[in-house]
């Protein structure tokens, strides 16, 4: 018998509700008991068999899955299988996940440009500001009228994209859209999360001050003038694997366009609505940000299609710019979120138009160049306050949110992890994680539509994924569970001398693109993961994919607790 930890159990590294399901996955063909016992190994609490084997069309390998939801006892606990060893150990309890939401939502800290982190909040990871970002060129793609190329403004603070150094607009976009409406739908539970910022002692949560660290460098991208938004400030080129006070190129704005300028009045308009709450300490913010997105529409409305294509900026201009593109060919569904927020907002009908011309199409899940799902989360959340038109289509949206849900559900059974996530292998693409993540919340929004307690449970096998119940066997989460990732394509960790990369931090996970050609053991889709730095199409961080992951946890926190 095995008395070792194997690698062939894989679970929730973190742990489980006691009152909630608790599954592991066991890649084994055998027929067999298994047992919870205490960390000594010196008592038995609990018994079970494995359920029968599925093989994983990915990668033929066959997996068993252990149901022990009825065990309910809290504590730390291993699961055995004598034949092969040892789980990591996991804990029961309530709140279980509740280090996880501090130290996901933490993470945006150590990602901010323009301020130095300190000992007293970043412990180990303390580092010399990078990026003060007040000597920021326009880019010839960039000029106009009152801002001619070679102008320099300042465009301060933000977050670090993610293992970049850039700030980019569009991503920025989805990701304060997704934790903007994480406040919105769970304001208690996000109040209850403290994470040891500077501003932690002033009576702005912690949630909200940390998205306004980005909020007010976002306002710096709009061309006061005419309402344009520029669609990132950039290095020429990506740095090597440097801290930040060391990388000190040049840096540029670059391209005002229809999408980045959409995603912004999306942001500004949802933004108004959540900081008018706190207008004694934030003075004329709410209605700044509304001021901004009705600009920001108008030059959209002026400007309907104008895509950002960095190569042709680069046959026309220099330097050439060769950082994230984030380029999206497709703007419809900018223009429905713009207009959806900005519609929730000021209740004008005006908008309204915009977002009934896409009603009669799929829905998906959200990701940084589709972000029509965010419309339609935020509408359904307000669904009773909002004027007749959307009244009147709230049952057709709330409809195609549950459709994607159920999409989702549909065959989950068969899946061999018993997961959603992972049923095609075209779930493996760049930042697969995040796709997890943001298919959890398609099933916490239905569950709230609904209030079927199915769509909650999937949305945590989905948790579960991330955490260890899958193909590779890792907690994707830096600094949690027993196997988590060491070396993120993330110039600070790797730059920083310090062992343990920066906490809280999700890996973008399996993806058998390989598009950084990397050494990598396998092909196999939901194998495809590797935890050298080298390997930034899988091993990366990224604002947009944290979000749906600090959203996820929280709702689940949040609905458990409830
Ligand atoms: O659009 C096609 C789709 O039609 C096709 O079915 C699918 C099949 O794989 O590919 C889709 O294109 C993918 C595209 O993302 C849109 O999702 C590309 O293959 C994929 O390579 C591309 O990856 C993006 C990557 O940048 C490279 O551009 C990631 O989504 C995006 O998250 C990532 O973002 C980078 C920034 O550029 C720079 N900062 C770091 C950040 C994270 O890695
Ligand atoms: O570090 C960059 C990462 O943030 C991007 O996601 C990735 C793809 O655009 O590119 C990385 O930079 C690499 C560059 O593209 C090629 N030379 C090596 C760089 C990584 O060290």
């Amino acid at each position: 018998l095995s008395q070792t930890i194997s690698d062939k159990i894989r679970l929730n590294q973190i742990g489980f509700y006691p009152n909630g399901p608790k599954t592991a996955a066991i890649l084994t063909s055998e027929e067999s008991s298994f047992y919870i016992l205490n960390t000594t190994h010196t008592d038995t609490l609990f018994s079970g068999k494995l359920q029968k084997p599925v093989t994983n069309p990915l990668s033929g390998k066959i997996v068993r899955l252990a149901d022990f939801s009825s065990f309910r006892k809290q504590g730390t606990f291993v699961l055995s299988i004598p034949t092969l060893g040892y789980s990591y150990p996991f804990t029961i309890s309530n709140n279980v996940h509740h280090p996880l939401a501090v130290s996901t939502l933490k993470s945006y800290y150590y990602q901010r440009a323009s301020i130095p982190l300190i000992s007293k909040f970043a412990g180990q990871w303390a580092r010399a500001e990078g990026h003060p970002d007040t000597q920021v060129v326009i880019h010839p793609s960039a000029a106009s009228a009152n801002r001619q190329a070679g102008t320099v403004i300042s465009s301060s603070r933000g977050w670090y994209d993610a293992g970049d150094y850039n700030k980019y607009i569009v991503n920025s976009g989805i990701t304060m859209g997704t934790l903007l409406s994480l406040y919105e739908d769970f304001p208690q539970y996000a109040e209850s999360i403290h994470t040891n910022i500077p501003e932690s002692q002033n009576v702005i949560p912690d949630l909200l001050d940390e998205i306004l660290w980005n909020l007010r460098w976002m306002l710096t991208m709009q061309d006061g003038e005419d309402g344009g938004v520029y669609h990132k400030l950039t290095n020429p080129s990506f740095d090597g694997m440097i801290m930040p006070d060391k990388a000190i190129k040049t840096r540029y704005v670059v391209q005002k366009n229809t999408i980045a300028t959409l995603d912004f009045a999306a942001v500004m308009a949802q933004a108004s609505r959540v900081f008018r709450k706190y207008s004694k300490q934030l003075p004329g913010l709410s209605d700044s940000c509304l001021q901004s997105a009705q600009k920001a529409w108008a030059w959209a409305q002026k400007n309907p299609d104008i895509l950002y294509q960095q190569n042709l900026i680069n046959q026309q201009s220099d330097p050439d710019i060769t950082t994230g593109a984030y380029e999206d060919k497709n703007n419809k569904d900018e223009w429905v979120w713009a207009a959806a927020e900005l519609y929730v907002t000021t209740k004008d009908d005006k908008y309204y138009p915009y977002i009934k011309q896409d009603l009669d199409n799929a829905l998906t899940i959200p990701s940084w160049n589709q972000v029509r799902a965010l419309a339609y989360y935020s509408l359904s959340r307000y669904g009773s306050n909002l004027t007749q038109a959307g009244k009147k289509d709230l049952p057709t949206i709330q409809q195609h949110i549950t459709i994607v849900a159920d999409n989702l559900l549909n065959d989950v059974e068969t899946q061999p992890y018993g997961t959603v996530m992972g049923k095609t292998a075209k779930d493996y693409i760049w930042g697969s994680n995040s796709l997890a993540a943001n298919q959890g919340i398609a099933l916490i929004y239905a569950y709230q539509i609904t209030h079927n307690s199915r769509y909650l449970h999937y949305a945590l096998s989905n948790l579960d994924f991330i955490l260890g119940r899958n193909g590779t066997g890792y907690c994707y989460v830096t600094g949690l569970g027993s196997k988590s990732p060491h070396h993120p394509h993330h110039r600070p960790s790797i730059a920083d001398g310090i062992d343990e990369p920066i906490p809280g931090l999700l890996a973008g996970g399996a993806n058998p693109g390989q598009q950084d050609k990397c050494e990598y053991p396998t092909t196999i889709a939901d194998e495809c993961y590797v935890d050298i730095d080298c390997s930034y199409a899988t091993n990366e961080v990224a604002i947009n994919w944290n979000a749906p992951m600090v959203y996820l946890v929280i709702a689940i926190e949040a609905l458990q607790r409830s």
